[in-house]
């Protein structure tokens, strides 16, 4: 069967049971697991909590970085009621990458730290005694993996991780795992598109099941009122009088597939979705015709003890202090985030620039060290190794394809970025580039525009690659990296000269990272950098800057809170450009940030 990415639901013809909760975990740190066999059984395992990052739970240091191979495990049951069900168990994320046993028998093999993988037990399920699920993991990281950096083995033969990004390389089991039970002809995959036509929407629908029978399509309301119906694995709905998702001011219908034999319902599945457009005509981008402008932030999935892993308490803190602060819209820098924080964005109508885990694809230990050193140029071409042209770009492609699969029928999703500051200045990334560009253009039925977030470097008639973008994401430091303190004055000389530029170039350009760093409770009149008092006086240049170039669609400052980096002489104790601490409160230029979103109009600009 395909890997199946819907999301797990239990409805009136599935049944779903969480296996999330305690689990068994070993290091393996001479990977000797798979020839001692430990996916028959841990010997002695730690008692780990499933779903999280395993670092930040340690009190030591070499468990904390450990790099390499590591092991969970647990026991589950399977009501013999479900034997007629095709079964699956279902891991949203394990990073960076995942062998399952189940029972002693290799089961899959996936690679990518950020997406779901579904793992089909039904030769080797056993009904009413226990059923034993090992995952061997690996958190290594090298110029194939997504995202990308060095593994280093110190003279104690110990491995630790150098990422190529400027976030720390947490791993393990980070988001749940469910055992899903699906009928044997089942409802695998859907895809939803849009047209407006005045008051009227055509819903465009393709549905994908494992059999031949009827599929029915039905469209209700929020109070279970049927809108639109049809038959047919595709074909089209109209809904009259459509009430559309608009951005902060979002409605959804309730979309219900079943696969029917006569009258006998052999499967259903249903979800919440959203009707809206998105396009990009000129210098403007457009939700359902009007345009917009985005204000928001570029977000890690990071807080305090998880780590990277899931925390639904932490996502809707994170909600609702977006919403405080008048934000419309964030990137899921600099991986796919977890599911429910895109069901979210579409329940509150943020819109979301979704992107892929290509970041580090940049011969450098820190992107921001190269941006400041823009004048030396760049050390290495990333581009130019062989194993990124033959086995960097296969993982990256499928990455592509699994965050569109994933993600299309999300109205939040509006854009896919499809990398972060990459070397864009040698001819060998040209060809890559352009395949990952297609595949996102080929992939998504709803061609959403795309684009990838430019380094510093990565400027007008020097950038290789920004032709491919269907909207120009900047990262921009003037002010921080370049010219910072008292040469603040110049950095905004700088930063005219070089909008003045993009303003030439015609296409919408949306700020996806701007920021200085700052540690909350450092006050200093006249400022300094670091100071809150500073962090505003950055800002402030920036949105005067952004105000005055009529190109400039949207501001996503970085970043929405401070967050944990691998530790060196760039960081204390992570980066601290959050507008809101690790913790979740506002510094001093957030009351001023949100005075300046909440005035905002939302077609800012195109008036
Ligand atoms: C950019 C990166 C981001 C960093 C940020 C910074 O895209 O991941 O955290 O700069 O330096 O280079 O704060």
């Amino acid at each position: 069967m395909a890997n199946q990415l819907l999301y797990p639901r239990t409805t009136s013809k599935r049944r779903t049971e969480s296996l999330d909760g305690v689990w068994g975990f070993s290091f393996d740190p001479k990977s000797v697991g798979k020839d001692e066999k430990w996916f028959n059984g841990l010997n002695e395992p730690l008692q780990m909590p499933v779903p999280a990052s395993f670092n930040d739970f340690f009190t030591d240091k070499e468990s904390r970085d450990y790099t390499g191979d590591f092991w969970y495990e647990k026991d589950f049951y399977v009501p013999e009621e479900w034997k007629d069900f095709d079964l699956d168990l279902r891991f949203a994320a394990v990073t960076h990458r995942a062998t399952v046993y189940v029972n002693g028998v290799e089961l899959k093999f996936h690679e990518g730290g950020f997406q779901p993988f579904n793992v089909n037990i039904n030769d080797v399920v056993k009904f009413n005694e226990p059923n034993h699920v090992a995952v061997l993991v690996n958190n290594e990281l090298s110029r194939t993996s997504l995202p990308a950096g060095m593994t280093k083995t110190l003279a104690s033969g110990r491995k630790i991780s150098k990422p190529y990004f400027d976030f720390f390389n947490y791993a393990g089991i980070q988001r749940s795992v469910v055992l899903v039970a699906t009928p044997k002809e089942s409802i695998v995959d859907y895809t939803l598109s849009y047209t407006l036509q005045g008051k009227d929407a055509l819903v465009h629908y393709d549905v994908k099941t494992t059999g031949d029978h009827a599929v029915k399509v039905k469209l209700k309301t929020a109070c279970g009122k049927v809108v639109a119906e049809g038959t047919g694995k595709n074909g089209t709905l109209t809904v009259h009088d459509a009430k559309l998702w608009n951005v902060l001011d979002a409605y959804l219908y309730t979309i219900v597939l079943t696969i029917e034999d006569n009258d006998k319902v052999i499967d259903e599945y249903l979800e919440k979705v959203g009707i809206r457009t998105v396009s990009v005509k000129g210098n403007r981008v457009y939700i359902n015709d009007k345009p917009v402008y985005l204000k928001g932030f570029g977000k890690h999935e990071d807080s305090i003890i998880n780590g990277r892993g899931f925390s639904l308490n932490t996502i809707k803190r994170d909600f609702e202090l977006m919403k405080w602060v008048g934000a419309n819209s964030f990137r899921t820098s600099h991986y796919p985030y977890a599911e429910e924080i895109y069901q979210l964005a579409d329940e509150y109508g943020i819109v979301v620039i979704d992107e892929v885990a290509a970041v580090g694809m940049m011969e450098s230990l820190m992107n921001a060290l190269d941006a400041a050193m823009a004048s030396r140029g760049p050390q290495k071409t990333f581009f130019e190794h062989p194993e990124v042209q033959e086995t960097t770009i296969k993982n990256h492609l499928t990455a592509v394809e699994e965050l569109i699969q994933r993600d299309k029928n999300h109205a939040c999703v509006c854009f896919w970025s499809l990398l972060n500051e990459p070397d864009t200045l040698n001819e060998a990334a040209v060809d890559y580039f352009k395949k990952v560009f297609d595949k996102a253009h080929e992939v998504d039925v709803q061609k959403r525009p795309r684009s990838f977030a430019h380094l510093m470097t990565s400027t007008p008639g020097k950038c290789l690659c920004t032709h491919l973008a269907d909207v120009v994401f900047l990262n921009r430091y003037y002010g921080w990296y370049v010219l910072g303190g008292s040469d603040i004055s110049d950095a905004e000389v700088a930063f005219r000269k070089e909008m003045e530029a993009w303003e030439k170039d015609g296409r919408p350009v949306i700020f996806t990272e701007y920021g200085a760093d700052t540690k909350a409770g450092v006050h200093k009149l006249p400022t300094v950098m670091f100071s809150e008092e500073y962090q505003w006086e950055y800002l402030e240049m920036q949105h005067r800057v952004f105000d005055d170039f009529d190109c400039v669609c949207g501001e996503q400052m970085w970043n929405f809170a401070d967050f944990q980096t691998t530790e060196g002489i760039m960081r204390v104790d992570g980066n601290k450009k959050g507008l809101f601490t690790r913790d979740r409160q506002p510094k001093y230029a957030a009351y001023k940030v949100r005075e300046r979103w909440t005035n905002l109009p939302l077609d800012y600009k195109s008036k």
